[in-house]
């Protein structure tokens, strides 16, 4: 301001104005200009001084900046990864061993502490009267995901009544009411009964819906047809919007997984899969269960996916939910579907 005022003496009082403006100009670009240098010499300091590990560059943070730890992107390959488990089904198992095995586990949510997670991934199982598998499935999944370092949550979908069984529709309501807990950004169809035996079968999204189940130990491992979509299969938020969700119209066993494949073709999608050495899971073994019978106008149905697709999905998907439960290893949706 003091050179301001002696300036002032020469210039006249108008031009003082114009002044003190240019010389608030210089200091802000001065202020600005140091900022910048300020930041090259970091990302330098970044890139030159510390080793690219998460966990190392974390440690370097807390012990030398006076700020919180940074939280990075999580590896586009976790470290945590092991391949081929070998899984275990012990009768002796109870969901309170499991709960005690998971305490990073809340509300059947996780995501990883030190890094942030790439995706957002909602995993739905239908669910009715397969208690010993859910256990089974959880006992492995929450470990498995985990060491995907992938933010999830697990909700089971279970259908009310012993009215027959109909897996689409119960996957449709999971879908809507994960969206109304969180904005997930993947979806995980996912049969309760199968547990996957290779971590590397990443549950993530990709491009184009993907299928994640090559093969099975009760089929030699082998692809068991070329548009083979059921079991499990993952597709994003958007995907699965637009092929309006699966239909509601398939009651009893069978025909979904195919109608849906129609849906994602009709839209010009292409069907991914990991390789086959990858994509491999054991499924404990079952009967076909009561109240979910071979669905006998399934092919009928699959005929008319092409003229029904856009009114039979998602957007016409009516149900009750019963109850909500959160329990520690999952969300419990209890949901009346109606029937046939
Ligand atoms: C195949 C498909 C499955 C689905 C089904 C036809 C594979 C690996 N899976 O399974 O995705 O397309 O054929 O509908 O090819 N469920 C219950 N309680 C019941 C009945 C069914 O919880 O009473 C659920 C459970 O999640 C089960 C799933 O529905 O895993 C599929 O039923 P399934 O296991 O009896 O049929 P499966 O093995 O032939
Ligand atoms: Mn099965």
């Amino acid at each position: 301001m003091g050179f301001c005022v002696s300036v002032g003496r020469i210039l006249r009082k108008g031009k003082c104005f114009v002044l003190v403006l240019l010389c608030l100009s210089v200091l802000a670009w001065i202020a600005n200009f140091s900022g910048e240098i300020a930041k090259s010499i970091q990302v330098s300091f970044n890139m030159t001084q510390i080793p690219v590990k998460a966990d190392t560059l974390r440690d370097h943070l807390t012990k030398h900046a006076s700020t919180p730890p940074l939280k990075v992107k999580c590896p586009q390959t976790s470290p945590l990864l092991k391949g081929a488990v070998k899984l275990s089904f012990e009768p002796s198992l109870t969901l309170k061993d499991v709960e005690n095995d998971n305490k990073g586990v809340t509300e059947g949510k996780y995501a990883p502490t030190d890094c942030t997670a790439r995706q957002s991934v909602a995993i739905l199982i239908p669910h009715r009267n397969r208690e010993k598998h859910l256990l089974y499935l959880l006992h492995h999944l929450h470990p498995f995901l985990q060491r995907q370092q992938i933010h999830y949550g697990i909700y089971v979908i279970q259908q009310a009544g012993d009215t027959t069984f109909n897996r689409a529709k119960l996957l449709n309501v999971g879908y809507l009411e994960a969206l109304k807990e969180y904005s997930w950004e993947c979806f995980i169809l996912h049969d309760v009964d199968l547990v996957p035996e290779n971590d590397h079968n990443l549950y993530v999204c990709d491009k184009q819906p993907k299928h994640l189940v090559v093969g099975r130990n009760v089929t030699g491992y082998k692809l068991r047809y070329k548009g083979y979509f059921g079991g499990v299969t993952a597709m994003t938020q958007k995907q699965f919007d637009k092929v309006n969700g699966f239909s509601n119209s398939y009651w009893g066993w069978g025909g979904e997984d195919d109608d849906l494949r129609i849906r994602v073709q009709l839209q010009k999608m292409t069907i991914v899969r990991p390789p086959a050495d990858i994509a491999r899971y054991t499924m404990v073994f079952h009967k076909r269960d009561s109240g979910n019978e071979a669905n006998k106008d399934r092919m009928q149905l699959l005929r008319q996916t092409q003229q029904v697709w856009r009114k039979d999905g998602l957007n016409s998907c009516s149900y009750k939910t019963l109850s909500i439960e959160r329990l520690p290893l999952y969300v419990n949706v209890t949901v009346d579907i109606g029937k046939p």
